[in-house]
């Protein structure tokens, strides 16, 4: 007999799917305690005599997961690329779009433009389809402001929606995401104005989590990424990397080298990228979204993550050029239709592994003792559902910190 434990709340009537070391480790006809925001007890519920709840509460049958983590998106921003896409599939390339000033750059117009409100609102909306689909937990980078004072605006909108919204939001400053049509001639100036200017502000502000770059060719060199990343180590702050995106630049490996969080996309990483991933404990985010849309043909090297144990996280990307993704669990199917994933790592991917690619594995991803209490209930009888249906909604039930949200 264990000991009596008193709690806020009891969940059980549900097979819960703990997503522990990263498997669905399911526990059937479980129970989970809550008290205040955390996680107190975890188990069967046959089990949970011991439990005195203030609160019960039956779930009639299906599965609980944890929360789900978007660990990469860019949902803040102004205007929309639909033009865009509509001239890809007359047969513009990605790349021949952003040299005539399209891409990235015009949707920094458009964000330059728009108030702190306006990207508030705009993201807002994004994020509240997001949420629906069970995300609690979302990371969100600067990058379309690409001047000092529209790139803290972007920092500021970030954080203001995290006031705004039941979630927990992660923000990222990717100042260095294109060069600004202003340092056209000069992209090492615009990396001293984010290092020498930008960056301390920031950090003086507490207004990111953490550091990213575009390390591509129609962006930054793995040279001025690794200034970037000194100046980011200097004010204390974590870094992560888009990376062989595109084109195979070493930039995983470069990542590795500064400890990175993760290293995003890698559809052109290498074997020896992969080694160093593992050895520096990056982890490795796949986006399918933007695979998917830039009708991509290389896929990144699952089979090489799998062999060197780099874990894999999955996100949306959401972003207005290659990944206008509103839905998490789509990117699960993509996951495992595009890239070879099996529902199980997909799963990890939005999970376990996506906390961890935010430095959150402590708090958030499982269902476990000591973590908080965020946790979705669906009206499903296997996990694999969840990457299975394509499209559609999935009605859920969503607890944020402990409270139905
Ligand atoms: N890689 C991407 O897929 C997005 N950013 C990046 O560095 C694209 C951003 C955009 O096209 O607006
Ligand atoms: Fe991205």
């Amino acid at each position: 007999m264990h000991e009596e434990l008193c709690c806020d709340s009891l969940w059980f009537g549900a097979d819960l799917v703990t997503m522990r070391a990263g498997r669905y480790n399911l526990i059937r006809n479980g129970a989970i305690a809550v008290h205040g925001d955390k996680i107190v007890w975890v188990g069967p519920y046959a089990e949970a005599g011991h439990l005195r709840a203030e609160r019960r509460h039956e779930l009639d049958g299906g599965i609980v997961t944890p929360g789900l983590v978007d660990c990469h998106t860019h949902l803040v921003f102004g205007g929309d690329r639909s033009a865009e896409f509509e001239q890809r599939l007359n047969g513009a390339s990605y790349s021949e779009i952003a040299a005539q000033g399209g891409g990235i750059l015009s949707t920094v117009r458009a964000t330059r433009q728009a108030s702190l409100t306006q990207l508030v609102a705009g993201a807002r909306f994004r994020m509240e389809r997001l949420l629906a689909e069970g995300v609690t937990t979302v990371e969100i980078k600067s990058g379309y402001g690409l001047d000092r004072e529209s790139e803290l605006r972007m920092l500021r909108a970030i954080r203001e929606l995290a006031t705004t919204l039941p979630v927990q939001i992660r923000a990222t400053c990717l100042a260095a995401h294109a060069t600004p049509p202003e340092f056209s001639d000069n992209p090492d100036g615009w990396i001293d104005l984010i290092c020498n200017d930008l960056l301390p502000q920031v950090a003086a502000e507490g207004l990111a989590d953490a550091v990213d770059a575009f390390c591509e060719h129609l962006a930054f060199s793995p040279q001025q990424v690794t200034r970037l990343f000194e100046a980011a180590v200097r004010l204390g702050l974590p870094v992560k990397l888009h990376a062989e995106q595109l084109s195979p630049l070493g930039g995983s490996t470069l990542a590795a080298r500064f400890n990175a969080l993760s290293a995003d996309h890698l559809e052109y990483a290498t074997e020896s990228d992969v080694a160093a991933m593992a050895q520096s404990g990056t982890l490795a985010v796949l986006l399918p979204g933007a695979f998917y849309l830039l009708r991509e043909k290389q896929r990144p090297p699952v089979e090489l993550f799998r062999r060197y144990k780099v874990p894999m996280a999955l996100a949306s990307d959401a972003n207005p050029g290659t990944s206008p993704a509103l839905s998490l669990r789509l990117m699960l199917n993509m996951g495992c239709t595009l890239f070879g994933m099996t529902p199980e790592e997909a799963l990890a991917g939005v999970t376990l592994n996506g906390a961890k690619a935010l430095g959150l594995g402590d708090t958030q991803g499982s269902l476990e003792p000591g973590k908080f209490a965020d946790f979705v209930h669906w009206p499903l009888a296997h996990p694999a559902e969840l990457a299975y249906w394509l499209g559609g909604e999935l009605p859920c039930k969503v607890i944020f910190r402990g409270e139905v949200r």
